[in-house]
């Protein structure tokens, strides 16, 4: 009869104990290792279970008593405990999750289009408006294009203004976009209206870097190409341009110049905008800065692309973009532009996508 009192007092003894385990359990995978360590299946309480078999007919209902007690007082406090740790985590995690609202929002990095593409699509915008075409050609040009087409044949002295890089004798990087007024002029239908068309894109040559020189720039050609077209035309366009881009106040002057592919061919200067022509630093005193080369197309290049000369005539124009916009903001070195520091970009946020 020791024996059994002895056995029950233990199983006392172990659900004192597993309930005290179970009270200073903190969490549920706590509680899990506590359900093992008590009632898995080798756990202290299958210790009492498997000597069931050696007790006598009167001893096995006494433990299976106390066991039941265990197992009943055990799964209680398991069940209360689990209860309310479950609930303790479920608050820590929601709190965790919270939203403040009254906290100042993470400010997200929105990008700027960079100070070039800004500068060409204003441009694009306002011959847009004034019906022109956009059309773009390639950076990998032939010479028969860039140069021959051009009113450059080969040995021809002008074209020493304009070196650039080779592909093979007859394949080059383009050094202007002149080349897309041949490629215009030979696909364009007169039949349905005037040829009216701006062409944007990088052009390469052979030049030093400096603070106004770049081996690779950006130009855009104009082409303007009807029955009638004359300087008159070409002035009118370019001044419209020019109060578009420089102030309402603008001017512009022609001065003769020479270009193999127009005729006359001029350089275009506008009034100072920093100095309203008085001169000043910006423009060396003259009152005047050049912006771009125009001229009339030379007959040769309507010739050369099928077109008349006696019924046909137009203008061109050709500006590089970076010269617009160092003139615009101030800008001193061209090679800002290319260097993608933040610094300098981000002082441009007019163009925010
Ligand atoms: C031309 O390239 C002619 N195709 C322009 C033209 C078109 C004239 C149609 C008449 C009719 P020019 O070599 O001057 O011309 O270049 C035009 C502009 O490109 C210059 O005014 C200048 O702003 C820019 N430019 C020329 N070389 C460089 C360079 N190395 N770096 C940066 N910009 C340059």
């Amino acid at each position: 009869m020791k024996e059994i009192n002895d056995l029950i007092q233990a199983m006392e003894e172990l659900l004192k104990q597993a309930l005290t385990d179970i009270n200073q359990a903190d969490s549920s995978d706590a509680l899990k290792q506590i359900r093992v360590k008590y009632t898995g299946k080798k756990g202290s309480l299958n210790q009492f279970t498997r000597q069931m078999g050696q007790l006598s007919a009167e001893e096995k209902p006494q433990l299976g008593q106390a066991i039941s007690h265990f197992q009943k007082d055990f799964n209680l406090a398991f069940a209360e405990a689990s209860e309310a740790i479950q609930a303790e985590e479920m608050a820590q995690a929601l709190a965790k999750e919270a939203l403040d609202v009254t906290l100042p929002g993470k400010r997200r990095k929105y990008g700027t289009r960079h100070i070039l593409t800004q500068t060409r699509q204003e441009i694009e915008d306002f011959f847009l408006g004034m019906g022109y075409q956009v059309i773009e050609g390639p950076e990998v040009e032939l010479d028969a294009y860039n140069f021959e087409r051009m009113n450059l044949p080969k040995d021809h002295p002008a074209r020493d203004m304009q070196d650039t890089f080779y592909i093979d004798e007859e394949v080059l990087l383009r050094t202007h976009t002149s080349p897309v007024q041949a490629r215009t002029l030979e696909i364009h239908d007169f039949s349905k209206g005037p040829l009216k068309m701006i062409s944007p894109g990088k052009v390469f040559r052979r030049d030093d870097d400096d603070a106004t020189h770049s081996h690779q720039f950006q130009q855009i050609e104009g082409l303007v190409v009807d029955q009638g077209i004359t300087m008159a035309d070409l002035s009118g366009t370019l001044l419209a341009f020019s109060k578009q881009m420089f102030g309402e106040e603008t001017e512009i002057r022609l001065r003769p110049s020479y270009f193999p592919f127009t005729e006359p061919s001029v350089e275009v200067d506008v009034t100072c905008f920093k100095c309203h022509g008085q001169g000043c630093a910006m423009c060396k005193k003259s009152g005047w800065i050049e912006i771009l080369g125009a001229g009339l197309v030379h007959p040769n290049v309507l010739r050369m692309s099928g077109i008349d000369p006696s019924i046909y005539s137009g203008f061109a124009f050709g500006l590089g973009i970076e010269r617009v916009a160092m003139l615009r903001n101030n800008i001193d070195d061209i090679r800002h532009f290319y260097q993608n520091d933040i610094r300098f970009l981000q002082q441009y946020k007019g163009g925010a996508y």
